[in-house]
């Protein structure tokens, strides 16, 4: 039912129904839409703040992207009905609304385009929808083809619903001269400051034709009629109604009537999306709606996503990571640093953990938000909730809640960009902010490392306030007591990275007093919370220790065992108890629980995590961020390669049929999260969020390039030091590293630790030094038997 195609380049799916919410994505710096297989579609802008141009049918809540998002007949979505004038027959493409079986379906999600082809009825229909690089559009070539043998006669009606657009005004029809429906709205808003703001938004939505319909309609009642979206009552007359909308609900239909001979085809353009005024819409027509202007876009499109392409190729027994590995997960990493999630306030932690994936695409990118972070420090040197992007952004949603981790970010990030370049130099920048202070990166990670520091209650546990990395744990510390066993090891690990840096910079004596602090939060950890087989996740308002054995649900998560195999905290006797309790408390075939058992009513002295669905989201799903955080302390602490691998491997759906239809997700992207609750719902364990915003990517590709293939970037080198899983012999490497390209032929021989041959020469250490910028370097690494 799914094939890669295209080289893997494109992924095809061939049920409409198997995996119902099955979706492509496309972006670009303005914009992003998912689409699904079946043509429901979710799209947003900026300008600056998040937009939409077609929308739900009735009031829509302003919010983040959801997981698990439903879909119904009347969500937004890009269809075309096809009908046979002489039998009468109805079919619609890709399949909603009419939902006919069709001989033949295929959704084809490519990098750079999603298309479909869909046979029904002698018929066939190929959609392709593509973006513009600089612009808010969407491009949509719609082809149809006579593949019956016989003369057909057709009406073809693109239907592109535009929704509610607002409670103030709204309205929609036909514009001659631009050749396509215009619908204009007003932005609802209440104070006279707004106006203001919202003056020059771009609230007209378009839907031009290049070829003239013989007919449309504006008026989305006046479209369906009494006949219901299967089966629209404009579409039993001989030809749309012409209509307009008059603080009515818009739509965009346009008719073609057509005869084809056998074999014939015809093909039709047309751009769909948002403009300020007539003149926006008629140069954006010209700019774009041509067969020529497609394929130039088309190729500026491509050209835009070859940036994202990555450092790492990948040939391994599994054909499904490397098709993953080398076309997808860098697409997604590139996703979230190119475009920061598409928010203007990214949470600080999403912004630094989203450039930290930068590095291996592009770290200028990485190094400028770096500035741009430290350049929002707060005067006593702690980081605000959320950093803004955009000249009028506000800290919205989740960035008006205290959190209390986001130093940590710093040296953790920071520890890959000075890996990736070697390049210290950042650290001695000036940065100024808005309170008028001016220090260098580096004065201003020391003052965030000692923020941190302070930030600790009298036993040196860190205070969580109304949440840490887990956002939803919001009243663990609200009334000012409460810790984190978390937060403290994060704090650990990142005085720890920290130290490292000052000793590299010559600074012994700081370097001396942050692993002195680092030791006392590990200590602190080690003396209230460790619970004899793991570490608990905290200390409540009220001194209650929680995340322990005698807790019925929550009783061990994932984050406190991770963090403290990372921060040291953990010797390898406990390391030893906390793996197989792991395994087992946490263990599922879709990955690794973030904690166990999920809560299944609320706990006051917790918050608002315990009242999420039973294992959905932060309330026990295998949340892939905290999954991937373990996966890389396995690679980090060396011998624990199967593991890794195989959990490494589960951020994946497939490679079975069952898993790609319980996940109900594509191979092309990791969501936040696969449903938990394995053991209570074993029916919704393992589908997907379809969720493609997540701190997940940029840690996997990490330790795909620096576990799994072990190649590390040192001051003045990569040192190499493959982590293979034990049911593998050979793999083969490519990897560009400081614009010197690393072609690897790794495999396993009778050798006492890692080999490197340089050509006939063994390397003293498996380490390349003096590195080359333009060099190609041939490598053979034998790996010992068994690790
Ligand atoms: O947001 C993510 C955050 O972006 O949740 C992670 C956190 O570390 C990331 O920074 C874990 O909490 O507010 C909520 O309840 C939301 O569920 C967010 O916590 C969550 C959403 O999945 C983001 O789309």
């Amino acid at each position: 039912i799914l094939c890669p195609a295209n080289n893997g380049a494109r992924y095809e799916l061939y049920s409409p129904t198997a995996m119902p919410k099955a979706a492509g994505f496309l972006w670009n710096k303005k914009m992003m839409i998912q689409i699904t297989c079946r043509g429901y579609a979710t799209a947003q802008f900026m300008q600056p703040e998040p937009a939409k141009y077609a929308h739900a049918p009735n009031i829509e809540a302003k919010t983040f992207m959801q997981p698990e998002q439903n879909y119904y007949a009347h969500h937004p979505g890009r269809f075309v009905y096809v009908k046979d004038l002489e039998s009468g027959h109805l079919f619609s493409a890709p399949y909603e609304p009419v939902r006919a079986t069709a001989d033949r379906f295929v959704f084809s999600a490519g990098k750079s385009d999603v298309a479909w082809a869909v046979e029904q009825d002698g018929i066939r229909v190929e959609m392709v929808m593509g973006l513009p690089i600089h612009d808010v559009a969407e491009l949509w070539t719609i082809k149809v083809t006579n593949i019956s043998g016989r003369p057909r006669r057709l009406s073809v009606t693109p239907y592109f619903p535009i929704g509610y657009m607002s409670w103030m005004n709204q309205s929609a029809e036909w514009n001659p001269e631009l050749i396509g429906v215009v619908a204009s709205s007003v932005t609802p808003y209440q104070k006279a400051a707004e106006y203001f703001k919202n003056k020059y938004l771009k609230d007209k939505t378009y839907f031009l034709c290049e070829t003239p319909p013989d007919s449309w309609e504006a008026n989305q009642q006046a479209f369906e009629g009494e006949g219901g979206l299967h089966n629209p009552s404009a579409l039993q007359g001989p030809q749309l109604g012409g209509g307009d909308a008059r603080y009515e609900t818009p739509t965009a239909a346009v008719q073609y009537r057509i005869t084809l001979d056998a074999d014939e085809e015809r093909e039709y353009r047309f751009m769909f999306g948002p403009a300020y005024d007539e003149a926006e819409i008629s140069s954006m027509r010209s700019r774009y709606l041509s067969k020529v202007a497609f394929v130039r876009t088309a190729g500026e499109y491509a050209a835009y996503m070859e940036r994202g392409g990555g450092c790492l190729r990948i040939e391994t027994p599994d054909k499904d990571l490397d098709n993953f590995v080398n076309n997808w997960l860098p697409r997604q990493v590139y996703y979230h640093g190119d475009v920061n999630r598409l928010t203007t306030d990214p949470q600080t932690r999403n912004f630094l953990q989203d450039n930290m994936g930068m590095n291996y695409i592009n770290p200028e990118v990485a190094r400028k938000a770096f500035i741009t972070a430290v350049s929002q420090q707060e005067a006593n040197g702690s980081m605000p909730d959320g950093i803004l992007l955009a000249e009028g952004a506000e800290l919205k949603f989740i960035n008006q809640i205290p959190h209390t981790d986001h130093c940590v970010w710093l040296p953790v990030t920071l520890d890959v960009y000075l890996a990736e370049t070697g390049d210290y130099g950042l650290l001695k920048e000036h940065v100024r902010t808005a309170n008028g202070d001016n220090f260098t990166v580096f004065e201003r990670f020391c003052r965030a490392m000692d923020w941190l520091l302070k930030l600790r209650d009298e036993r040196g546990l860190s205070y969580i306030a109304q949440g840490d990395w887990c956002d939803p744990m919001n009243m663990v510390g609200y009334k000012g007591k409460g810790v984190s066993g978390w937060l403290t090891l994060a704090t650990a690990y990142a005085l720890n990275l920290w130290a490292g840096v000052c000793d590299h910079e010559g600074m012994p004596d700081l370097a001396k007093r942050y692993r002195e602090g680092a030791a006392e939060c590990n200590a602190a950890v080690n003396k209230h919370l460790w619970d004899g087989d793991w570490f608990a996740r905290g200390i409540t308002d009220d001194n209650v220790v929680f995340g322990i054995k005698k807790d019925p649900e929550g009783r061990i998560w994932l984050n406190p065992q991770t963090w403290a195999i990372l921060s040291g905290a953990a010797s390898q006797g406990q390391i030893e108890r906390i793996l197989p309790q792991v395994d087992s408390h946490l263990g599922t075939p879709y990955g690794v629980l973030m904690f166990a058992p999920p809560f299944t009513k609320m706990r006051e002295d917790i918050g608002r995590v315990t009242q999420k669905a039973i294992g959905s989201a932060e309330n026990g799903a295998v949340y892939n961020h905290a999954g991937v955080f373990y996966i890389y302390s396995l690679y980090k602490l060396g011998g624990q390669q199967d593991r890794a691998y195989s959990l490494l491997r589960q951020l994946l759906p497939g490679p079975s049929e069952a898993d790609y239809l319980q996940r109900g997700q594509l191979p092309i992207y990791i969501p936040n999260y696969y449903r938990g609750a394995w053991r209570e719902f074993p029916r919704t364990a393992g589908r997907s969020s379809q969720l493609f915003n997540t701190g997940t990517v940029s840690w996997a590709y990490r330790c795909f390039i620096e576990g799994l293939c072990g190649l590390r970037g040192e001051d003045d080198g990569l040192t190499i030091c493959p982590q293979l899983p034990s049911s593998w012999d050979a793999i083969k490497v490519m990897r560009t590293f400081r614009g010197a390209t690393f072609q690897l032929d790794i495999r396993r021989a009778d050798v006492k630790e890692v080999t490197v041959k340089h050509g006939d020469t063994v390397l003293p250490k498996p380490r390349i030094t003096n590195i080359r910028a333009g060099e190609t370097y041939q490598l053979t690494v034998l790996v010992p038997q068994c690790q």
